[in-house]
């Protein structure tokens, strides 16, 4: 024998609320634990009218994170503001959590390039639709930040599907031989469209992709917030000293459809889908609230209308403004655009017409 490696499992909550183990200490900060459940049910209720935009015409396809509320806060709750978020396509949770506007991700899945130019944080990466391909960006973020000594760290988040893509190897290659400050993210949903994981990865655990790169990789109950953040909170702090990468491997299931494109009763039994509902994240933590006598029916009633609110005045914000003009796709690829494509451009704005 000349190498063991461990891969650890990290849980607290139980699907019940109750908890499994001693909690974390930040677990007495009851502000902090309602800001988790409060983040997690908006991000539920803006999912649900962005569908029904979707379905009414009003939005291009959208990814809900129903079921996997959890990862994406409690990721983005351990983080620093200069911090840099290396998002996929169903990381909503995170990007609200960061100061996102829900105007400007309603704008990017209506087809408005300007929803990916966030007015805050400004430092974080734009949705990355291909998938995995922003794993080598944030490899990059995380490099930058070592030449330059900067107490950083590069988030960067992806689905199980992605960890079977060459760019999520490079990356975590990459960061494992220069210690990168990074923390790479495998938001294990069991599903990559209708891929499920057993066709994925012949892999026990996604995490234990990490011992290959020279880095820890540790698993984590996805359903369960608390878990996530504590996880978090530890790799970042490691990044953070110059202890190199870690990945977290959190472990959920997607509730819902991959996108409003799909439907996912063909490829899935109601059954099987039934039996997640009983892990959900959303309840498991809002059980341990009502448990410790920090949230009442009233609470979530007010939360309801509080979310209601928000959404609809973000909604109102993206219906009113103005598309762009279709010539404007031209204008950010180029610094002298070529004249193929000034062509192009003058007759889209109608320059030819007379
Ligand atoms: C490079 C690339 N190949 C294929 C696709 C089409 N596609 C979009 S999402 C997806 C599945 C991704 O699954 P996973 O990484 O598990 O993320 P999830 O959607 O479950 O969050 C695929 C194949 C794409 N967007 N980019
Ligand atoms: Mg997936």
């Amino acid at each position: 024998m000349i190498a063991r490696f461990d891969v650890r499992r990290r849980d607290y909550l139980a699907p019940d609320g109750s908890a499994k183990r001693p909690l974390p200490a930040f677990t007495t900060d009851s502000k902090l634990l309602v800001a988790l459940y409060r983040a997690m049910v908006l991000l539920r209720h803006f999912d649900r009218k962005a569908v029904a935009l979707q379905r009414t015409g009003r939005l291009g396809t959208y990814a809900v994170s129903l079921g996997q509320e959890a990862v994406s806060v409690g990721i983005a709750s351990a983080m620093q503001d200069e911090d840099v978020l290396v998002p996929s396509y169903r990381d909503n949770g995170a990007l609200i959590w960061r100061g996102v506007k829900l105007e400007e991700i309603l704008l990017f899945w209506g087809g408005d390039e300007r929803g990916n130019d966030f007015s805050g944080p400004v430092h974080d990466f734009p949705f990355c639709v291909p998938v995995g391909s922003q794993a080598p960006h944030a490899a990059g973020v995380a490099y930058a930040f070592k030449l330059r000594k900067e107490p950083r760290v590069a988030v960067c988040m992806f689905g199980d599907g992605a960890t079977s893509k060459g760019d999520v190897y490079e990356a975590m290659n990459f960061a494992g031989v220069h210690k990168l400050p990074i923390v790479f993210v495998a938001t294990n949903n069991q599903w990559a469209i209708s891929v499920p994981l057993r066709l994925q990865s012949g892999s026990e655990t996604l995490a234990q992709k990490a011992i290959a790169a020279g880095f820890t990789g540790e698993q984590v109950d996805g359903n369960d917030v608390v878990a996530l953040r504590a996880a978090a909170a530890e790799a970042l702090a490691a990044a953070r000293d110059g202890r190199g990468p870690r990945l977290i491997e959190a472990v959920t299931y997607r509730l819902g459809d991959h996108t409003t494109s799909d439907d996912a009763s063909r490829y899935r039994s109601a059954e099987d889908v039934q039996v997640h509902w009983k892990q959900e994240p959303v309840a498991r933590l809002r059980s341990y609230l009502v448990r410790q006598k920090m949230w009442s029916k009233r609470d979530e009633e007010q939360l309801a209308a509080e979310c209601h609110e928000r959404i609809e005045a973000a909604v109102e914000r993206y219906l009113a403004t103005e598309p762009r003009r279709p010539e404007t796709m031209f204008d950010h690829l180029y610094a002298d655009l070529p004249e193929a494509y000034a062509a192009q451009r003058r007759e889209l704005s109608g320059e030819n017409d007379g």
